[in-house]
């Protein structure tokens, strides 16, 4: 594919034969053309978020499929996901461009085992676009480093992403921690990762399951707006 692609001047295609292009190369993990193609959707007057799900997002649940249903391997996964960060790279400062007042404070990292990290950073970049400071943390977080975590930065809200099934479980181990600390009130917990649903984030006694990062921010703002009600109503 790559010698065909040479000939392709991605400034020559249409908007829809752009981000079909995209998608192939970001499937053959080509992050100079990835950067190139989102500066030229950019130029176009693409809203960042528009190129974000429809040109990136897309091209990784495409990956995703072929990953499951092993036609990728790990490699070239990896490869997929550096072009998908160099995507992100140039549409990070203008999702995170605001000069709203800071909403609140969210601490934010992938649980222990699970070093996926795309999402997570991608529900970073949005908050800070509506206006909320992020503290990002990492990934393979144990119970300890987010203590520590929130500790340090005494932010309003934790969030953790998970991707796996087997690592998901560990939500509930920082969770039920929080609660034999008698913290557990202190936070809001956002959780998220394609494996979660609603029940699950119900199960382990978080506040709310976010399905995409759009969401992750509504969740957020909701729950600071009560929060903020509730402390008025306190006073
Ligand atoms: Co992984 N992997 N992977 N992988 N990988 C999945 C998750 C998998 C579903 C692929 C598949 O089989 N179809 C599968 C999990 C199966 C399962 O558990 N049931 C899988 C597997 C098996 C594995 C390995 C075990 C493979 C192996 O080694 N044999 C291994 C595990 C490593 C580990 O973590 N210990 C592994 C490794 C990798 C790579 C390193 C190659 C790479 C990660 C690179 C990186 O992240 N830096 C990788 C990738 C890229 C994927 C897929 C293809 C794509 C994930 C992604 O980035 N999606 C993934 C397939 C899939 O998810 N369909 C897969 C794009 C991203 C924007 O979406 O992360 O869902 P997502 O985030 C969304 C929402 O979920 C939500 O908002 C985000 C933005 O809209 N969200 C939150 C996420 N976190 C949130 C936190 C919040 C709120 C919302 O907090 C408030």
């Amino acid at each position: 594919m790559a010698d065909q692609d040479d000939d392709i001047v991605l400034s020559e295609l249409n908007d829809e034969e752009l981000v079909q292009q995209m998608h192939d190369d970001l499937y053959d993990g080509l992050a100079d053309e990835i950067v190139e193609g989102t500066q030229i959707l950019l130029e176009r007057g693409w809203t960042p978020y528009d190129t974000l799900t429809k040109a990136l997002v897309e091209g990784m649940r495409i990956v995703g499929v072929d990953f499951r249903d092993g036609i990728l391997f790990v490699p070239e996964v990896l490869m997929a996901a550096n072009a998908m960060k160099a995507g992100m790279g140039v549409l990070r400062p203008l999702l995170a461009e605001t000069g709203a007042p800071k909403m609140g404070k969210m601490v934010i990292g992938t649980v222990k085992g699970d070093i996926h990290d795309i999402g997570k950073n991608l529900v970073g970049m949005m908050m800070e676009g509506a206006g909320f400071e992020v503290v990002d943390i990492g990934i393979n977080i144990d119970v300890d480093t987010y203590l520590k975590a929130l500790e340090e930065h005494q932010p309003d809200i934790l969030g953790m992403s998970a991707l796996l099934t087997t690592t998901m479980p560990y939500m509930k181990v920082v969770i039920d921690t929080l609660v034999e600390k008698g913290i557990r009130s202190d936070y809001v917990v956002l959780v998220g990762g394609a494996p979660l649903n609603e029940a699950f984030a119900e199960n382990i006694g978080a506040d709310a399951y976010c399905r995409d990062a759009a969401v992750a921010v509504e969740t957020a703002k909701d729950w600071m707006s009560r929060r903020q009600g509730s402390a008025l109503a306190s006073t």
